[in-house]
């Protein structure tokens, strides 16, 4: 029966037990659903097989939502367990899961998953590409990361949760100290994503350097392109150093290496260090796509160019390279001197300067604009004060002699989400709402947009804030409860409420979904907002090929150009178009993936070796397959284009 424990959740509670069930009728639910609308056929055609870039897109963003909603549901449970002193909602060892699982699910499984969704559907069209470069590597990366996804949730189900926080450091992620296997379950699931994002990547540095449209000078690309090409750039040299990381870790936890134990040699504090040489690019990798959505919005609607192009491209460049010389900052406690203390209290000091350069920017681009004050300008708009409160107590904590004071403290946990949620969630929510109609062709409500945006800012506030408060009285972060002789009690209670309004704007979105999809006119046109640059020139459905003639292009923002200043796009005839053709193989590929890290997770060696096998020959197949994909023809071309300009206004 030996083997079989171990699958058992070690510390059940009734929650996990309910939180189970309810998984698992979901599932069926979906199952039998599919199953009786005769779904199956379409889904493996349209979908699973897909390489589309558009398709594989909306497949990061449902997962990105899903997430969104687990790490939300965690993040809840942790502000009730902590609305009250002593509360016994949570057992310390469940709230150092719910911690560990929030902190990775959110950043992981929902930050980076919304980012990729937006590289996907938008980096082809606004460089008027037809696909990305690499597309079936593209299908790959997204499988791998969706398996990798499923194996870190699977751990709740079965075998128990990770426990030692997202950084996971060593020595409480080592055996001695976290006895489940949840920690296998973080080493490997992150690894199996980790691998797909970094063919992410590859993927699209490729993409932005070699298939833009004729004239577009880099120089001339769209923020949002820029943005995501130095995102990629740092991903390309970030996650090797985790994907390294993980493997050491996964090699301590169950072959007896000795990399970050505290005897035989090994050095807990190498984990520390190593993981935030991946951690704080990583931080970069979220915010500066969010930049770049939030240079399309400001401008469109300012109904103004972007003030100063140029230093907003040199302002990323110096953020990602400086983004690399940062990371001890997380440990100033280390004992690793006053002068190394020194040199990244200044490199991370210096950060503030190339950001500060663009939310002056932005300012500048709004002054004098006449602005129009859409869902998506509101929360571009509410991020520039909110972002620069959390960038000020950034600078606060970057002082290493203070950071004495601040580290491991809720005012920690006030930053960082300071930073990220106006930062990227707000970013994620504003660009979401401005090209939902370009990937779904109906608007969302502007009014209930708008409702949704304030009550998030006011939960936010009301959540994030006070934790300043009781950081710099001294409470400790993951701590699962306090005495109520701290006098912690009223500010953590009103923490509760905002995280409470906070859920309420997220189901706020969830209805407006609703409520567009069943009310929202059809028939808006390409080009609702009268924004500015490419992906705004094709039609709304985006047909599969993108742009039927590949545009033309002579400025920042070409599109705007051929509608006021008389450029002309389209140059030339209809040609045909090479297509690639869909493949099952990164599917059933990250599949086997997802059986070889179960089976590492639990040491079945037999299935390792089998499922490797089966990895090694997915890519043989690969290697010997002949599959030139497919021409669309010129006729085919037409009819859809006449098709499609019959849904323009
Ligand atoms: C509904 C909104 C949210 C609430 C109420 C919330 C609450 C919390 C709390 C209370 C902690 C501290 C746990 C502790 O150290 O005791 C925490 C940690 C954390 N949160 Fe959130 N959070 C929210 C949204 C987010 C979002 C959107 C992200 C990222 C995109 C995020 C990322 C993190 C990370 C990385 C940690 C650190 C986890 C760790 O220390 O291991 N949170 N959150
Ligand atoms: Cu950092």
């Amino acid at each position: 029966m030996d083997f079989f424990d171990r699958f058992a959740v070690p510390h059940p509670s009734f929650l996990i037990y309910a939180s189970m069930v309810g998984i698992g009728l979901t599932m069926l639910a979906i199952v039998v659903g599919i199953t009786y609308f005769k779904k199956w056929g379409y889904l493996w055609r349209e979908w699973i097989t897909t390489v589309d870039h558009k398709r594989i897109g909306i497949m990061y963003l449902l997962t990105a939502l899903l997430m969104l909603f687990r790490g939300g549901v965690d993040g809840i449970m942790m502000r009730y367990q902590l609305s009250m002193p002593e509360n016994t909602f949570l057992d310390s060892q469940h709230y150092n899961e719910v911690f560990t699982t929030h902190g990775v699910v959110m950043i992981l499984f929902m930050a980076m998953p919304f980012i990729i969704f937006f590289f996907n559907y938008l980096v082809p069209l606004q460089i008027g590409a037809r696909d990305v470069a690499f597309p079936r590597l593209n299908a790959l990366s997204f499988w791998l990361f969706f398996m990798g996804m499923g194996l870190f949730n699977l751990s709740f189900i079965i075998g128990g949760s990770p426990d030692a926080g997202w950084t996971s450091y060593f020595p409480l992620a080592g055996n001695e100290f976290s006895t489940s296997v949840g920690t296998n379950y973080y080493m490997i699931a992150i690894q199996i994503a980790g691998i797909g994002t970094l063919m992410t990547g590859i993927n699209f540095i490729t993409t932005i350097l070699k298939m833009r449209a004729p004239g577009m000078t880099l120089m001339k690309m769209p923020m949002f392109t820029w943005s995501a090409f130095i995102a990629n750039v740092i991903i390309v040299f970030a996650f090797p150093v985790l994907t390294v990381l993980l493997a050491m870790g996964t090699m301590d936890r169950l072959f007896g290496t000795n990399f970050f134990t505290t005897d035989n040699g090994g050095m807990d504090m190498l984990w520390a260090n190593l993981f935030w040489v991946w951690g704080h690019p990583e931080v970069y990798i979220l915010i500066l796509p969010a930049f770049g959505l939030y240079s399309e919005i400001i401008p469109t609607f300012a109904r103004r160019n972007l003030y100063g192009y140029k230093s907003m491209v040199a302002s990323m460049v110096i953020i990602s390279v400086l983004s690399f010389l940062v990371w001890a900052h997380h440990f100033f406690t280390m004992g690793q001197g006053p002068f190394a203390n020194s040199i990244f209290s200044i490199t991370t000091m210096a950060i503030a300067i190339p950001t500060g350069v663009k939310i002056f920017n932005w300012l500048f681009t709004l002054w004098k604009g006449k602005i129009e004050f859409t869902t998506p300008m509101l929360y571009s708009v509410l991020f520039i004060p909110l972002f620069t409160l959390g960038g000020v107590t950034g600078v606060m904590l970057a002082m290493s002699a203070a950071d004495y004071q601040y580290h491991n403290t809720m005012f920690l946990v006030a930053h960082f989400h300071n930073v990220i949620i106006p930062g990227v969630v707000y970013a994620m929510l504003a660009g979401l709402t401005f090209y939902w109609p370009k990937i779904f062709g109906f608007m969302l409500n502007e009014r209930l947009g708008k409702w949704t945006a304030w009550i998030l800012s006011v939960g936010f506030v009301l959540a994030f804030i006070p934790m300043y408060i009781t950081g710099l009285d001294g409470q400790a972060r993951r701590m699962y409860t306090y005495s109520e002789s701290t006098g912690f009690s009223l500010l953590n209670m009103v923490s509760f409420v905002g995280a409470a309004v906070m859920a309420i704007a997220f189901v706020l979105l969830v209805y407006n979904i609703y409520y567009s999809i069943r009310y929202s006119p059809r028939n808006i046109g390409s080009d609702p907002w009268d924004a500015r640059s490419l992906e705004w020139a094709t039609h709304t459905p985006v047909p599969e090929y993108n742009f039927a003639i590949t545009p033309q292009v002579a400025s920042t923002q070409a599109f705007w150009d051929s509608k006021k200043n008389g450029h002309e796009l389209y140059k030339g005839d209809i040609e045909k178009i090479h297509m690639p053709n869909n493949s099952g193989l990164p599917f059933i590929m990250s599949c086997i993936f997802f059986v070889f890290g179960f089976a590492l997770v639990f040491s079945i060696w037999p299935v390792v070796i089998v499922s490797l096998i089966g990895i090694l020959a997915c890519l043989a197949y690969r290697s010997f397959e002949k599959d030139h994909g497919r021409y669309i023809s010129v006729e085919e071309i037409k009819e859809t284009e006449t098709r499609l300009r019959g849904a323009k206004k």
